[in-house]
């Protein structure tokens, strides 16, 4: 039986003036407790150094560069890279990236997890995909969800990587919401999917979603685990951040679709669960042979469409 014992390394409020040092000492905590419990990898949410900081607008972007990193690990994270190797403990990590400028001068910034194995070796780094949020300054709102003016969508779609004996795929945050991200990550054979997130309890666009949103975090992974026969680990950035409340409920989803484990604070809580990876087998094989069921020559507008087309019209 492969297991992966796999530690969801939820994180309460990281505020402003908290710095780095101050936030990798919550990480290395969960780190040795997730170690003290069996742990294989721990998975930490997305922004997982810094309080979420696109809540605020700021017009010269350059004045919010600090809080983003230019080297993985760098100064500040390498106790974290050094205690996991020392452990042999693997984890995953959402951080804000700004890169090392292009040919031409240009910087870009992506919202970022990073995979580490058991060695403390890098096994991959994911870019966020899908963007939610809005791109310029929405004065009106009670706080800023400007991600689409902070980060570029990652251009290199969704991977699936060999690590801790089977196949892991990354997904940040809104892209737990699309099916296509799970979907393409199931097309290459992920077993476990590992996802950090930020979500404010108040949705501003339609504030009647606010009481639902932690049936929709769990609706949108146990349909992804599900649907796609993997395991699905979500962890929370929660509590109130800057006097915004944000979503806990991490959890971790067996390919059956069940919560297996979850958090019951808001607050740093390390969740943990033994992982059977061979039971992905029992829906991949059978009601999700993709291989024998699936139909794309029925779905081009999946990848043809970007929006909706009345076709009758
Ligand atoms: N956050 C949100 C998410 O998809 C959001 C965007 C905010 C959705 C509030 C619903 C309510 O969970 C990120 N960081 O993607």
């Amino acid at each position: 039986m492969r297991t992966v014992v796999v530690g969801a390394a939820q994180l309460g409020p990281i505020e402003a003036e908290h710095t780095r040092a101050e936030v990798v000492e919550r990480l290395l905590v969960l780190l040795r407790d997730g170690a003290a419990r069996g742990c294989d990898a721990v998975v930490f949410p997305e922004l997982a150094l810094t309080t979420f900081f696109p809540r605020w607008f700021v017009d010269d972007i350059a004045e919010a560069d600090h809080w983003y990193e230019t080297e993985m690990p760098g100064p500040d994270t390498k106790p974290l890279f050094d205690e996991a190797a020392r452990l042999g403990v693997g984890f995953c990590l959402g951080y804000a990236e700004l890169t090392p400028p292009d040919a031409d001068g240009t910087v870009h910034r992506f919202n970022t997890q990073i995979l580490v194995e058991r060695d403390g070796s890098v096994v991959a780094r994911y870019r966020k995909v899908h963007i939610p949020g809005h791109e310029h300054h929405e004065p009106d709102r009670p706080f800023q969800h400007a991600e689409r003016y902070y980060f570029e969508p990652g251009p290199d779609g969704f991977g699936v990587w060999p690590a801790f004996g089977g196949r892991v795929g990354m997904m940040i945050c809104n892209d737990r919401r699309w099916p296509e991200s799970y979907r393409v990550m199931g097309l290459q054979g992920v077993e476990l999917i590992l996802c950090g997130y930020n979500t404010p309890l108040h949705y501003v666009p339609d504030p009647s979603q606010d009481v639902l949103q932690g049936f929709h975090n769990a609706l949108v992974m146990q349909a992804g685990a599900y649907q796609n026969g993997a395991w699905v680990v979500g962890v929370a950035k929660g509590g109130v951040e800057a006097g915004v409340d944000s979503l806990a409920q991490s959890m971790i989803v067996a390919p059956s679709g069940q919560i297996v484990a979850q958090a019951y604070t808001a607050g740093d809580e390390l969740v943990v669960a033994s992982c059977d990876l061979d039971w992905c087998k029992r829906y991949t094989g059978t009601l999700f042979d993709f291989d024998r069921y699936r139909r794309p020559k029925v779905y081009t507008r999946i990848t043809s469409q970007r929006g909706v087309v009345l076709s009758d019209e």
